[in-house]
């Protein structure tokens, strides 16, 4: 078997835009209400794909969902005096019309949010689980309105991509009585992708002013459906100071990667305790622990310093993938480069542009989901290379609209425009039964 490391990125939707939907993400309360430019946006994570890819990594796409999401908004968010006229039976385009919603709720329908896969699913690889599949849970988001309904979709792509259920498994959320992120909130170490490893699953318990959206109750569920090992199984509180500071994903403060652990001192509850246990499972483990002297909460949430790729490069060593915010952090930079530049498993430094996501409080590591499997078994419609994402790029050029103000959002023209586009990628990708 050659398991691998495949990055499945969610490919940005037409309907990228700045509504300020996400309390506890600063980059979206901040960018509120600023014009967009969705074009630029999924070029840029076409670009970021491209590089991964020409380091010799393996690369997927996921796509975006329908936007606007019509029978969301019929199902989500009803006038009352309206109900009668609400496309849920159908969500046909013809019956919907947005003045359905209040205009406070609207925008929820339009988000282009599925482009952070890391929410996506939480994946366990085959090495950790009782059937030796590989185990993903398709997230239920349910915290954030604007995130509640992007599991059907999602679902329904990992089943295509993930079908072959002699070493896949793919499970629907659980129910949101709970809430789940997905990956953003699970960490899996071990000495390689391809043998046992130990997950860590992070969840918040106190938020400050914010809003915790990983429960353990949640974690503890995808575990038992995952099959996992509970002696190679850990849960870990995210620090309240974290939360409060604006890391409302645990993948804002923590990134891992094989034996490799890079964490921000503060992000979590109880550090000496889980550092503890994890050593006592991977004597191998290497702890780079950023601490807050050198690099503050607010820079490293600022710059998303962790919430980079961190990857095993083909020819030995790993790399670890930031956004241009992280070179423009001046305290993080600092850091970054004396951690290259001493003898630590981390041997080099990549940046990547991807500042229409980062706004949105979205950087590299958000926009992927990870899945350890052999790439043969994946659907291949799923799996990019070079001239897959030509084409890609292609229909975005031709498609996606340059800017989006917020009144833009009100104009049924652009909603037709957000889905042509979206038809013709589906189209372009030969996945048109996902319409
Ligand atoms: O859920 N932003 C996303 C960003 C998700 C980042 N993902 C990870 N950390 N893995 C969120 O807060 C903003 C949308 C808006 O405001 O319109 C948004 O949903």
């Amino acid at each position: 078997m050659l398991l691998t490391e495949i990055n499945f990125d969610g490919i940005i939707g037409p309907s990228h835009n700045y509504s300020g939907l996400s309390l506890g993400n600063l980059a979206s309360s901040s960018n509120k209400g600023n014009v967009s430019h969705p074009k630029a946006a999924a070029l840029q994570g076409v670009e970021k794909m491209r590089h991964n890819l020409r380091l010799g990594l393996a690369q997927g796409v996921l796509l975006p969902h329908p936007r606007p999401d019509r029978l969301a908004q019929g199902v989500l968010l009803p006038h009352p005096r309206r109900r009668s006229s609400l496309p849920i039976e159908t969500g046909s385009p013809s019956c919907a019309t947005v003045e359905d919603v209040p205009a406070s709720l609207r925008p929820a329908a339009f988000s282009a949010s599925a482009m952070w896969a890391a929410n996506a699913a939480t994946v366990s690889p085959a090495p950790d689980t009782a059937d030796g599949r590989c185990h993903l849970t398709a997230a239920n988001l349910r915290t954030m309105s604007h995130r509640s309904h992007e599991w059907p979709a999602t679902l329904a792509q990992l089943r295509i991509a993930f079908a072959d259920d002699r070493v896949f498994a793919v499970h629907p959320p659980i129910p949101a009585t709970f809430g789940d992120e997905g990956a953003a909130n699970h960490m899996r170490l071990g000495a390689s992708h391809d043998s046992p490893g130990v997950e860590v699953f992070v969840y918040g318990q106190r938020g400050g002013a914010f809003p915790t959206r990983q429960h353990v109750e949640a974690s503890r569920a995808i575990a038992r459906f995952h099959r996992l090992d509970p002696d190679r199984t850990l849960f870990v509180a995210q620090s309240e100071d974290a939360i409060a500071a604006g890391a409302f994903h645990n993948d804002v403060v923590a990134v891992a990667n094989e034996n490799v652990l890079l964490a921000h001192e503060l992000a979590f509850e109880d550090r000496a305790d889980f550092y503890t246990s994890l050593r006592r499972l991977l004597p191998d483990l290497h702890i780079l622990e950023v601490p807050a002297g050198a690099v503050s909460l607010d820079d490293a949430i600022r710059s998303y310093l962790f919430n980079a790729q961190l990857v095993t490069l083909p020819g030995g060593g790993m790399g670890l993938i930031v956004p241009e915010e992280a070179r423009e952090t001046p305290s993080v930079w600092t850091w970054l480069e004396e951690m290259v530049a001493g003898n630590g498993p981390i041997r080099k430094l990549f940046v990547v542009d991807v500042r229409q996501s980062m706004a949105n409080g979205g950087g590299p590591a958000c926009l992927r989901l990870r899945v350890v499997a052999e790439p043969s078994r994946v659907d291949p419609r799923f799996m990019a290379d070079e001239a897959k994402l030509d084409g890609i790029a292609s229909v975005i050029e031709r498609h996606w609209p340059d800017r989006i103000e917020p009144e833009d959002l009100l104009r049924p023209e652009l909603w037709q425009q957000m889905e042509a586009a979206r038809f013709a990628l589906l189209a372009r990708l030969d996945l048109a039964e996902l319409g």
